[in-house]
């Protein structure tokens, strides 16, 4: 694999809303990015992607632009984030901007030209005289008749976020110059939303009638869209030092290997979503019993699957996903949980993502309420189970509880005062009452916290070129509770070995562990003959150059 920045570096993703409010609107804003930079550089975070920062209406919290190129003014001025990316980059930090063009918000202008069918506008969108079956990511029909223009029109999400139509000429030129005017300003890179659903079949056909997403046989990882994405690195990216990571849905790693094959390369890496599903069955709501077995199978599956051919992301969480410590471990033991799957993940073939507080071990929104859920797609789901599945109120509130992106999208915890100095004013959403004692102030000095350890994880990735791009084979793999593996570079060994459980087991592996040194261990005393609950270790076999 040919060395690169954006496999050897870490990633440290910004939820903007929920990361520090510096004006005292309850809303994090871009100058509380600014202000924390040092604790990202102190993490050893070497990228930081940025969820949208764009002009929005906000009805998917910035997942619906309005315009390109302005900054919301919740979160601050173009000047605000022509500072953070100088800033970042004086401390040799990068920085990866969303890009989301599978949809744009209603209100953008492109959308309200379409609908007046101004002349060259009239297909930007999809649009039909007949309403079609399709159903959408969120819960409702992705097919709405717009009054004006007396058509239905497309939307995979919300009804505020229109699907663009990629197969328009002017839709490919007018992103290459919202990348271009970006990559101009500094901008080192793009994740790229929902990226393996640009391409629908011709016609929009109705779909077969399905539970969940009817009509995704017409759009997910429709041939068309390597065309799209050629033509973009063609055109753009291959021009620049930039790094590309796809948002791929419904992926396994031969599809994905069209994206991100040295090959083809129209892609960088990407996000698939196996392991998201080890305590759900095929979507989040319908929830299972987690066992590690769940999560250790398609990991493994995904680094063999690409190994020598693809790059791997390594990620647990982001703004859409429950908290980790909740779904894969146990909240009750929290730094020994965080530091378990922290060691599982970061060890592996692919550049770690780090969501913010996952660095602290922050853990799932305590909600009670109804209304203290702002996210449009579990009030959508919410209302779907209670009217089409008949769940009791109690029951559909279970669900949010286990599966709500405001899981994710809670304040940063800075510190135990009042917000957990995110913001001086009441919060856009409830800050969790454990900030007392889960917060970056507490953990700061603290060479036996969770983010101590992950420091220990960064360095040890910076330190040992093994970590990055050694190979990968299981260990042990059979052994339902232990979660072990091998790293190999040349006559270099790294053994990674892990009790997924909060029950002790034996430490049996065979591997002769003669000649390896014990760099990392997430419990105390003697590394012994029983690994702790989810204790974790990492052995390190070096040869003298
Ligand atoms: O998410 C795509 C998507 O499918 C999400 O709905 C996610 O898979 C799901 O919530 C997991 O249960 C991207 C963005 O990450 C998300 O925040 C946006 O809402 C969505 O696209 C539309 O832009």
């Amino acid at each position: 694999m040919l060395r690169a920045w954006f496999r050897e570096g870490v990633v440290y993703q910004i939820y903007p809303r929920s990361f520090r409010d510096t004006d005292g609107d309850g809303i994090g804003d871009l100058r509380g990015i600014i202000e924390k930079i040092p604790h990202i550089a102190l993490l050893g975070a070497t990228i930081v992607w940025l969820s949208p920062v764009y002009a929005s209406p906000n009805d998917d919290n910035g997942y619906d632009i309005s315009d390109y190129r302005a900054i919301m003014p919740q979160f601050g001025t173009m000047a605000d984030m022509e500072e953070l990316i100088a800033k970042l980059h004086a401390r040799g930090i990068r920085l990866v901007m969303d890009l989301v063009v599978n949809h744009t918000s209603d209100e953008h202008p492109w959308f309200q030209r379409s609908v007046k069918k101004e002349p060259g506008w009239e297909d930007f969108y999809h649009w039909s005289p007949v309403r079609k079956n399709w159903t959408s990511f969120f819960g409702e029909a992705a097919w709405t008749f717009h009054p004006e223009r007396k058509e239905w029109y497309l939307h995979l999400f919300s009804r505020k976020q229109p699907d663009l139509n990629w197969d328009h000429p002017r839709v490919k030129e007018e992103v290459k110059g919202i990348l271009e005017f970006w990559l101009a300003k500094g901008v080192d890179g793009f994740r790229c939303d929902v990226i393996n659903l640009l391409g629908k079949a011709d016609g929009l056909p109705n779909g077969k009638k399905r539970l969940i997403l009817t009509g995704r046989e017409h759009y997910v990882n429709h041939p068309k869209v390597h065309g799209y994405l050629s033509w973009l690195r063609d055109e753009v990216f291959s021009k620049h030092d930039c790094f590309t990571v796809g948002e791929t849905a419904f992926v396994d790693p031969k599809t994905a290997l069209l994206y991100v094959g040295e090959d083809r390369r129209e892609l960088d890496m990407l996000f698939q979503f196996d392991h998201m599903a080890a305590d759900c069955h095929l979507v989040k709501w319908f929830v299972k019993k987690f066992r590690p077995m769940n999560l250790k199978k398609p990991l493994s599956k995904w680094q063999k699957g690409l190994m020598g051919r693809g790059w791997n992301t390594l990620y647990l969480e982001n703004h859409d996903q429950a908290r980790s410590i909740d779904r894969f471990a146990d909240p009750a033991l929290r730094y020994e949980s965080a530091t378990m799957l922290a060691t599982m993940l970061y060890f592996q073939q692919g550049t770690p993502f780090i969501y913010q507080g996952q660095e602290i071990g922050m853990t799932n929104a305590d909600f009670t309420e109804l209304g203290e859920y702002k996210d449009i797609e579990s009030h959508n789901i919410y209302k779907l189970a209670r009217r089409l599945f008949l769940y009791s109120h109690k029951k559909a509130m279970r669900m949010l509880k286990h599966s709500s992106r405001d899981n994710a999208r809670t304040p940063m915890q800075w510190n135990a005062g009042e917000y957990a100095g995110f913001s001086a004013a009441t919060p856009w959403i409830g800050v969790n009452r454990n900030h007392a004692e889960v917060n970056v102030e507490a953990q700061i000095d603290d060479p036996g916290s969770i983010f101590a350890y992950y420091q220990k994880i960064l360095g040890l990735r910076k330190k040992y070129d093994i970590i990055v791009y050694g190979d990968y084979e299981d260990i042990g793999f059979r052994q339902r509770r232990l979660y072990a593996y091998e790293r190999r570079l040349g006559d270099d060994s790294l053994i990674v070995v892990c009790n997924a459980t909060n029950k002790p087991i034996p430490f049996r592996i065979r591997r002769n562990l003669y000649g390896y040194d014990l760099v990392l261990c997430n419990a105390e005393g003697p590394a012994g003959a029983v690994l702790k609950p989810f204790e974790a270790r990492v052995y390190l076999k070096r040869t003298p150059s």
